[in-house]
């Protein structure tokens, strides 16, 4: 990796970005897009009221899919029965109830989840050109997670399910595919991505992860996704995709395959164009029944934990359709 260009050499000065479409306050970027005619887009699309919560459960004994480095959730029981002996630490409430308590250590992007928009950059500058400095001094004061969490999302969603696509349970390590990839996977569902759609792309990777030993899956780690070209950006931004919804860790291929950068999406979908980035979401249960009655589109909502200078919060997104 070390011949590899810098991001911005990869990206070019020239890169699309959408800094200051919405003032220079703005913390939300493209999710701006999903007015209330998007909403009633979304609601529009619901036909059966069968409802989809897409959160990856956290905690089973499996572990959870989380990036290397990153931990899954640590819960531990406070009180339980055990805790209401005597010499226990279960408090004494008059009346003799009794209740059970516990507590979770994790990694705010180490379960389904959403990215603050501030949560990656390059150059020393984060979502709409501030001082990636605003990151330090203990949390994050420009950019995390709140603004998004305040505001919610709700749209209209359109799965894509690149993995029954090209006929597999999943993809490969490493496979990649372009926006041309999923307008021909889109053709063949009979669904369009419509302009200020919610994109959710489905792989199978997260049915990977549960399939197989955790060795397996973290062996020569590199996940399938997109892969970054300047056209794909330009398809983002002209389509003005809010959000990007994926069953991957992180929304891309690890590593662009042609110039060895990682994440070049982060940069130039989050960083530049204030796509939001929701990643590790459960997207099996909503693509069978899709596949099922073949209508690839719904209503799709999600609220991330509002969590003050977080980097990213948890989310369990709920589609109706
Ligand atoms: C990293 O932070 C490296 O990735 P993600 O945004 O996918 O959690």
């Amino acid at each position: 990796m070390t011949d590899a260009p810098s991001m911005a050499e990869l990206l070019g000065a020239d890169t699309p970005k959408n800094w200051g479409k919405w003032g220079p306050d703005d913390q939300i970027g493209s999710l701006n897009y999903l007015d209330a005619a998007q909403v009633l887009r979304g609601v529009a699309s619901v036909k059966d009221g069968q409802v989809f919560t897409l959160q990856c459960p956290m905690g089973l004994p499996h572990g959870d899919p989380v990036f290397p480095g990153r931990e899954g959730i640590q819960r531990e029981m406070v009180w339980d029965q055990d805790a209401f002996a005597p010499g226990g630490n279960g408090p004494a409430f008059p009346g003799g109830l009794r209740a059970s308590d516990d507590k979770a250590t994790m990694f705010l992007q180490g379960s389904s989840q959403y990215d603050a928009l501030g949560h990656a950059w390059y150059d020393d500058r984060i979502w709409n050109d501030v001082d990636a400095a605003s990151t330090n001094g203990g949390g994050m004061s420009w950019a995390s997670i709140m603004p998004i969490a305040e505001r919610g999302v709700v749209g209209h969603g359109v799965l894509i399910d690149m993995a029954r696509h090209r006929g597999k349970q999943w993809l490969e390590k490493g496979e990649t595919f372009t926006h041309r990839d999923l307008e021909e996977a889109a053709a063949a569902q009979g669904v369009t991505i419509g302009n200020r759609d919610v994109l959710l792309i489905r792989t199978g990777w997260l049915k990977f992860f549960y399939a197989v030993p955790k060795e397996e899956f973290y062996d020569g780690f590199v996940e399938p996704g997109l892969t970054y070209s300047r056209e794909l950006v330009e398809w983002f931004q002209d389509k003005e995709i809010p959000n990007l919804v994926t069953d991957t860790i992180a929304n891309e291929v690890t590593h662009d395959p042609e110039s060895g950068v990682t994440l070049p999406l982060h940069a130039s979908l989050l960083r530049n164009l204030g796509v939001s980035l929701a990643e590790i979401i459960w997207l099996d249960d909503l693509a069978d029944a899709c596949a099922a009655d073949g209508r690839w589109d719904f209503l799709y909502t999600a609220a991330p934990l509002k969590i003050h200078e977080a980097t990213g919060a948890p989310v369990n997104p709920v589609v109706i359709r």
